[in-house]
């Protein structure tokens, strides 16, 4: 049905948005099955990185870094309800995720019944509450990050534990890539003759290590993180060891390579995973990996808002390139917003619109329900302004554009 009316049009639109099913391409989750690994309720939501990093930016000079992570969880949840939420208005983002979720369980957030809270979170299951969860986000599937160099994600993998359906695996590969000593020694302990020094052997060794895993696991992709300096090509290590390890064995296995690029680890240790800080990196580097390797596929998404206009028009030059995601600092409203628009305008609707980078399960409903909300706003804007151009979208055509920023073409993506 052709839809010759702008109203109609963005009603459609918004309805498709609200309707479509999200594949979310990274994720921090894991199986019920693998026990601790997957955080989830109100207690795992307080204390996100996100939020402990900003309780730091308010809490009193007397509350140090190395007390707060010596405290119980529910202790650290107390203090970061007590700071951020109760003192400081939850305003931010990530604080104002906690409140979304919490409201569409329908829970008392609005009375702020952080006890009560807690009692029904008690009560849940974790295999239900993973399917209630995804429901309450509308996802199909979730992509996890799977490290083969941490040994209690190996543990549950060796036990045999199940994965349900909606989780699907990414090959997690920073240490091997940035640390290939520390990978070495892991390799080693798998049987593999990998010695400290990046050998010929080591290198045929850990391509047979990756290989195993991929088989073990099935993983959608290869992935790592990257700092801001990430050349290519250049003499470092990790260039040989991509060269030499990843991208022979992304070709072999027909997996694509995500790069996650522009991460400064650590900027402040004290907090966790909550110091890392963001910098402005080399899209060139993406442009030569692209170039040198025509038959390999790049996932990328960089984490500084400075590099996301020169990776679009990356990205216009080569087929082998998908961009995804709004990523970490970059996951907010605004930014999001931005990057969406700058996306449509010179690529189309040919990107994964955002990835949740969910680190505790609950999160999926409202990093879904944000995105959501900012992806219709500026489909409807663009769509407006197609119609005002004189071009006449049919339903179907909405919908198919839809499902195409939210995980459509990623899977395009990997079938080509
Ligand atoms: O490297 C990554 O996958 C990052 O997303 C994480 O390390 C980061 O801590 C995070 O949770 C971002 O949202
Ligand atoms: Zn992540």
């Amino acid at each position: 049905m052709t839809l010759n009316d702008k109203s109609a049009l963005d009603q459609a639109l918004r309805q498709a948005v609200a309707q479509t099913p999200i594949t979310d391409i990274h994720t921090h989750l894991f199986p019920p099955a693998h026990g601790k690994l997957l955080l989830w309720g109100v207690d795992e939501l307080l204390t996100y990185h996100y939020l402990v990093a900003e309780l730091f930016t308010v809490a009193p000079r007397e509350l140090t870094p190395e007390a707060f992570w010596k405290l119980p969880r529910r202790a650290q949840a107390d203090l970061v309800w007590e700071h951020v939420f109760l003192r400081h208005g939850a305003l931010s983002e990530a604080a104002r995720g906690v409140v979304t979720t919490l409201n569409k369980l329908d829970l008392d957030i609005a009375g702020r019944n952080l006890a009560g809270i807690r009692e029904w979170f008690d009560r849940q299951d974790a295999e239900d509450y993973l399917r209630k969860v995804f429901d309450l986000a509308g996802l199909d599937y979730a992509v996890m990050t799977n490290d083969p160099f941490k040994s209690d994600e190996v543990a549950q993998w060796d036990a045999g534990r199940s994965v349900p359906e909606c989780l699907k695996a990414a090959l997690r590969i920073d240490t091997l890539i940035l640390d290939w000593p520390t990978a070495a020694a892991t390799m080693r302990s798998a049987d593999c003759d990998t010695p400290d020094q990046l050998t010929p052997k080591g290198c045929d060794e850990a391509r047979r290590f990756l290989t195993d895993w991929a088989g073990r696991i099935d993983p959608l992709y290869l992935a790592a993180s990257l700092p801001p300096e990430f050349g290519y090509p250049c003499e470092a290590q990790y260039a040989e060891v991509i060269d030499r390890v990843v991208l022979p064995v992304a070709r072999e296995l027909g997996l694509p390579v995500a790069l996650m690029i522009g991460v400064r680890k650590a900027l402040n240790p004290a907090l966790g995973d909550g110091g890392d800080g963001v910098g402005i990196a080399d899209v060139t580097a993406v442009a030569n990996l692209c170039a040198a390797n025509p038959n390999v596929k790049f996932l990328v998404t960089m984490l500084s808002r400075v590099n996301q206009h020169e990776l679009c028009v990356c990205a216009r030059k080569f087929g082998n390139l998908h961009l995804f995601g709004c990523w970490w600092f970059c996951n907010d409203p605004s930014i999001i917003e931005e990057i969406t628009r700058m996306r449509l305008e010179l690529l189309g609707a040919t990107f994964t619109a955002n990835h949740s980078d969910a680190r505790v399960l609950d999160q999926l409903v409202y990093k879904w329900t944000h995105t959501r909300k900012i992806v219709a706003d500026v489909l409807a804007e663009k769509y407006a302004a197609l119609y005002d151009a004189g071009w006449r979208p049919s339903d179907e055509e909405v919908k198919r554009d839809v499902r195409a920023v939210l995980g459509g073409t990623f899977e395009e993506f990997l079938a080509k």
